[in-house]
């Protein structure tokens, strides 16, 4: 009994031991430069990415915070365990105790658990409350949900509407992004400005991603869903849709570029002139939705 539980015990650290080692042998394999765990995870990697927004930022931290408890907590139960184990076995221990109640231990086992959640409620509700409550928006965009793709709008500009589809094998810029998370278009932002992003879709229930933002919300038909970023760092972000929603459901890729104020302004005027010209992309996207019907 006692050898099969040590082989059990010895085989699960190994694999844990091999994981990590894994991981960090992988972890110079990147692909592009992108896959550096800032903008788009890394090979083997361990962890959250590197947080691209307060919320973000916030949500590592009640994370880790939240890690140190349960790991406390394991360690305690599991140290008293092997201690019962130990001092109270039939061979140790062979006159049992009959005692039923002790008054203060029983208080201490429902108070302590009751502050540990008090402890873990306050930084939880404080981070649910700033994801959820949208700060005074510099630009909104709305994001919305196709089989098998993204179109964008911008509200502020009726111009700039736009479809984002995945890069395929063959095309142009396939190589430059990891695979799977590059698209034709990105969304475009002003570093340090808040955005608010409205989020539907127009088949299935889709999702709204962005890892590094702490951003995830669902695309609804028929109901408009809010959430916000206010990304802090330059640069190329990925995400991906996170909602089953059908066959290519793992290639409908996003990507968000965060810009400078000067470089996002020359955007806006290029956009308005390049998306002006494609044909309507709300109408193509009821064709699509049609062709599934027939
Ligand atoms: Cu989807």
């Amino acid at each position: 009994m006692f050898k099969k539980t040590f082989l059990m015990l010895a085989t699960m650290v190994a694999t844990f031991i091999s994981t990590i080692v894994t991981a960090i042998a992988l972890e110079d394999g990147a692909r592009t430069a992108f896959e550096d765990g800032i903008h788009s995870a890394k090979p083997g990697q361990l962890g959250f990415m590197e947080a691209a927004t307060p919320i973000m930022a916030e949500t590592i931290a009640f994370h880790d915070l939240l890690l140190w408890i349960t790991g406390i907590i394991t360690l305690l139960v599991t140290g008293i365990l092997v201690y019962i184990f130990i001092k109270f076995n039939a061979k140790a221990n062979p006159v049992a105790s009959k005692t039923t109640h002790n008054t203060l231990l029983e208080i201490l086992w429902t108070a302590v658990p009751v502050l540990i959640l008090v402890l873990i409620a306050v930084p939880s509700f404080r981070l649910m409350y700033n994801q959820d409550v949208i700060p005074e928006a510099d630009i909104t965009i709305k994001a919305i949900g196709n089989q098998w793709y993204w179109t964008y709008e911008y509200l502020d500009y009726e111009e700039i509407v736009f479809d984002a589809n995945m890069l395929e094998e063959g095309d142009a810029d396939y190589d430059k992004h990891p695979r799977l998370l590059g698209s034709d278009a990105s969304v475009v932002v002003p570093v340090n400005k808040i955005v608010r992003v409205q989020v539907t879709a127009t088949d299935v229930i889709h999702a709204w991603a962005m890892p590094a933002f702490g951003v995830k919300i669902d695309a609804v038909p028929g109901k408009l869903n809010e959430t916000w970023f206010k990304a802090t760092k330059e640069g190329l972000y990925y995400g991906q849709c996170s909602e089953l929603c059908g066959i290519r459901h793992g290639f409908m890729p996003i990507m968000v570029e965060v810009v400078s104020q000067e470089r996002y302004e020359a955007w806006l005027e290029e956009a308005k002139v390049k998306y002006a010209s494609i044909d309507a992309p709300r109408l193509q996207q009821y064709a699509s939705a049609q062709s599934l019907t027939e």
